[in-house]
């Protein structure tokens, strides 16, 4: 993979987010994300990790036009731009090394656990912008739940992994540090965005509160390789439809953590629930025969 070294001088602090490496004390990542709304892991996952990643996706990738969807409006998901889901049945160090990454679990444990009984994937998907996309709208991913995102919780966390070059002038992810405290009402201004520049393997991780969007590829031949990973309130519809992406063969293969964080579980209720109807509750269940039918991937808990 051939990647454009960042000069030292471009990786200064200037998007108002700190650097912790993957080993640092959740509870001080924890705490970094709910001060300013994001922060950088650096060295998430180590250079034969990502070219694997990298490999694995590659064949996908290529077989797909740029552009989310045929008719569609692509101007806020990249008219150049190569997003592709489903990633737990295309590639296995997806799974193994991003997905169950324990600093991303840790994380979640921390930001959601408290408001649900477990919490879920929402999405993965590359997003690969190519030469000429424009920046991205800015935005809130909490706007997917506009009645939830009201209640002041924290409904969503996002990574974005840079798989390769993420510099400004390739399209790094713009974000303005601390606009997860806004008023929703608050009027957003691109001016007030800072591109996170990081090296291939680090990840920015974010509340779904946080302003950001995706900024423009303005270099001739580079692609800015993202992989973006979403961990959901369990209660919330996820973005994507995960287990139909996957299929019943696949979700048999995985470790038992990865098909409840893929939808190939039931959810359990929350641990502090007082109402016994609510202790008793058992979200996104499935019949008993259906249960037997599929046994060996959907996991009953
Ligand atoms: O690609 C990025 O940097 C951000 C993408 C994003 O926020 C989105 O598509 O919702």
């Amino acid at each position: 993979m051939q990647v454009t070294p960042l000069p030292s001088s471009t990786l200064a602090r200037s998007d108002g987010l700190e650097r912790v490496v993957p080993d640092t004390d959740p509870d001080k990542i924890a705490h970094l994300l709910r001060r300013d709304g994001g922060v950088v892991i650096e060295e998430l996952l180590d250079a034969a990790t990502v070219a694997r990643l990298d490999a694995e996706l590659a064949p996908h990738v290529a077989a797909r036009r740029p552009g989310f969807k045929d008719g569609h409006d692509d101007s806020f998901y990249g008219s150049a731009t190569v997003r592709i889901q489903g990633l737990a049945a295309k590639s296995s160090t997806f799974v193994e090394r991003y997905l169950l990454h324990p600093t991303l679990l840790a994380i979640a444990d921390r930001i959601l656990l408290p408001h649900c009984g477990d919490y879920w994937m929402s999405q993965a998907e590359t997003i690969f912008i190519h030469s000429g996309n424009p920046a991205q709208e800015l935005h809130r991913d909490d706007c997917n739940w506009g009645v939830a995102q009201r209640l002041g919780i924290d409904l969503q966390i996002s990574v974005l992994l840079a798989l390769g070059d993420y510099d400004a002038d390739v399209g790094a992810t713009r974000v303005i540090a601390g606009s997860h405290t806004w008023p929703l009402e608050r009027p957003i201004d691109d001016a007030d965005a800072t591109p996170v520049e990081m090296e291939p393997g680090s990840a920015l991780v974010y509340l779904g509160s946080l302003v950001h969007g995706g900024g423009a590829n303005r270099t001739a031949d580079r692609v800015r390789k993202g992989l973006y990973l979403a961990y959901l309130q369990g209660w919330l519809t996820p973005e994507e439809a995960v287990p139909v992406g996957i299929g019943p063969e696949v979700a048999a293969t995985l470790p038992q953590r990865a098909r409840e964080l893929l939808g190939w579980a039931n959810l359990r209720p929350p641990e502090n629930a007082a109402d016994p109807a609510e202790a008793a509750l058992q979200l996104w269940q499935l019949d008993a025969a259906d249960l037997e039918r599929l046994s060996g991937s959907f996991h009953h808990r």
